[in-house]
C-alpha cells in the first residue's frame, strides 16, 4: 500500500537529545539508545471511518517520536499497518449496504489525507492486513506446528499458556484481561477454548464473508494482533525499538502481538518500549467509531480550521494524559497559532539558541509537548513585549517548531 507524502523537515543547529519514554511493559521510564536506524511500529487504523482527534492525537505522538530522533541524525524505519480486513470493518459495510473493499479503501484515503494535512511524517512501508496474509499463513502454521496453537471448528486459536511471559507487556491480572477481552474483540465466552483469553489466529471461511487461501490452515481470514506482528516481525524483525498505539492497544492487542513473537522466535521483548497515548473523549466519553461520538479532522479541515491549529490542540496535551475534546481546545490553539505567527513574522527577535535546546529537551522527556508549548510562549511573549535584535532568530524558531513539532507556521 502506498503511504502519503512527507513534509520537509528542517534541520536545525547544535544537537539533537535522546528519548526518554514511558514504557507500559516496565511501568516506568527508559532510555532509548536506537542504532543509526531508529525502528519504530505504530499500529494502524481499521478503515471504517474517517480519522478523528482521538486517532490524530495517537499518531501525533509517534510522529514525535520520529521527529526527536530524526534531530538525533539517526534515520527513522516507521512501519504502519491499516487493518483492512477484520470484524468491525465488515459490520460497517454491511450496515450501510456497501462493498467492504471499497469503505476501506475511501477511509485509508481520507486518513492519508489527514495525515498529510496534519504533517505526520509518513511510514516508511505501509501495509494492509491484506496484503499481509501470504506472510501470516506461514507464522500461523509454525504455531499451530510448535503446539501453540489449537483447532476449535476450524478456527485457529493460540494458547496464550504456551508463553512463559504472557501478562509481561499489560501486567493486567485474570479477571482484568477478560474483561478487556470481551470489550475488545476477544471471545473468552466461546465454549471449547483452553484458556477464556486465547485469541484467534485464523478465521475458517464464513458464508457471506471473504476468505483467503491459508494453505494447511484451509480457507479463512487472518487474526487481528497476528497481523501486526507479521507485518512487525517481516519490515524490522525482534527488538525494534518502539512498539505504540492507543492505551486501548495494551490489552489485549499489543500483550498477545508479544507473545505471539516470544513463542515464534524465543525472544522477549519483541519492542524495546511499549508507548501508550491516552485517550480523547467527547462528552464523557472516549472518542470511538463504535460510539460514534466523534470530531472529524476531515470535518475540522473542511469547516476552515488550519490543520496546524488542530495540531496545536494535540500538543497541547501530554501523550499519556486522557482529555476531552471542547471547542475551548481548539479557540486556544487558534490563538496561540495567531500569536506564534505574529512573533515569527518579524526579521529579528530575542535569541532563539535556548528556546530551540528547550523544546529539545522538553520533547526528550518523555514527549514533553505542552512544556515545549510553553517555552514557544514564552518566546512569543518576549517578541511580542520587547522585541529583539537577533538577526534571523524568528527563522530559527519557525523551523524549529516545524522540525520538532510539525507545526508549520
Ligand atoms: N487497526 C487497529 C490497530 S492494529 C486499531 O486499533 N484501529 S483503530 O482505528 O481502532 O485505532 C487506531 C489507533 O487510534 C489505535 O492506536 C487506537 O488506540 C487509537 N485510538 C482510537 N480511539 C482513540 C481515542 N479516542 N483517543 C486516542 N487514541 C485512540
Ligand atoms: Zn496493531
Amino acid at each position: 500500500m502506498h503511504a502519503w507524502p512527507a513534509s520537509e523537515v528542517p534541520a536545525l543547529p547544535g544537537q539533537g537529545r535522546d528519548l526518554r519514554i514511558h514504557d507500559t511493559a516496565t511501568g516506568g521510564l527508559v532510555s532509548l539508545d536506537p542504532g543509526p536506524v531508529a525502528r519504530i511500529y505504530v499500529c494502524g487504523i481499521t478503515p471504517y471511518d474517517a480519522t478523528h482527534i482521538g486517532h490524530a492525537a495517537t499518531y501525533n505522538a509517534f510522529d514525535l517520536v520520529q521527529r526527536v530522533w530524526l534531530d538525533t541524525k539517526r534515520q527513522v524505519h516507521y512501519v504502519q499497518n491499516v487493518t483492512d480486513v477484520d470484524d468491525p470493518l465488515l459490520e460497517r459495510a454491511e450496515r450501510d449496504g456497501v462493498d467492504w473493499v471499497a469503505l476501506a479503501e475511501k477511509e485509508t484515503a481520507l486518513f492519508r489525507e489527514d495525515m498529510t494535512a496534519l504533517r505526520m511524517l509518513p511510514p516508511r512501508h505501509y501495509i494492509g492486513a491484506v496484503e499481509a496474509i501470504p506472510g501470516i499463513v506461514p507464522l500461523v502454521e509454525r504455531l499451530r506446528d510448535a503446539g501453540a496453537a489449537y483447532e476449535l471448528e476450524g478456527d485457529v486459536y493460540f494458547s496464550v499458556e504456551s508463553d512463559p511471559n504472557f501478562g509481561r507487556v499489560s501486567g493486567l491480572d485474570a479477571a482484568a484481561m477478560r474483561l478487556l477481552s470481551a470489550e475488545r474483540g476477544g471471545d473468552p465466552d466461546r465454549p471449547g477454548k483452553k484458556n477464556p483469553l486465547d485469541p484467534m489466529l485464523w478465521m475458517a471461511a464464513r458464508e457471506g464473508e471473504p476468505s483467503w487461501d491459508g494453505g494447511s490452515l484451509g480457507r479463512g481470514r487472518p487474526g487481528w494482533h497476528i497481523e501486526c506482528v507479521a507485518i512487525a516481525l517481516d519490515h524490522l524483525g525482534m527488538g525494534f525499538d518502539v512498539q505504540g498505539g492507543g492505551s486501548d492497544l495494551a490489552f489485549p492487542h499489543h500483550e498477545m502481538g508479544a507473545s505471539h513473537a516470544q513463542v515464534l522466535t524465543g525472544e522477549f521483548p519483541m519492542a524495546q518500549a511499549y508507548v501508550h497515548a491516552g485517550m480523547v473523549a467527547l462528552d464523557g466519553e472516549k472518542m470511538s467509531k463504535s460510539r460514534g461520538n466523534l470530531v472529524f479532522v476531515s470535518k475540522l479541515r473542511q469547516d476552515g480550521v488550519d490543520p496546524a491549529a488542530i495540531r496545536l490542540t494535540l500538543l497541547a496535551h501530554h501523550y499519556r494524559a486522557d482529555w476531552e475534546w471542547t471547542d475551548q481546545v481548539l479557540v486556544d490553539a487558534e490563538a496561540r497559532l495567531g500569536r506564534w505567527r505574529a512573533a515569527v513574522s518579524r526579521p529579528d527577535g530575542p535569541p532563539a539558541e535556548a528556546l530551540v535546546e528547550e523544546i529539545r529537551e522538553a520533547l526528550g522527556n518523555d514527549l514533553d509537548a505542552p512544556a515545549a508549548l510553553a517555552a514557544v510562549d514564552r518566546w512569543a511573549a518576549l517578541q511580542q513585549e520587547h522585541g529583539g535584535t537577533d538577526i534571523g532568530a524568528p527563522g530559527v524558531v519557525s523551523r524549529a517548531v516545524d522540525a520538532l513539532l510539525g507545526v508549520a507556521l
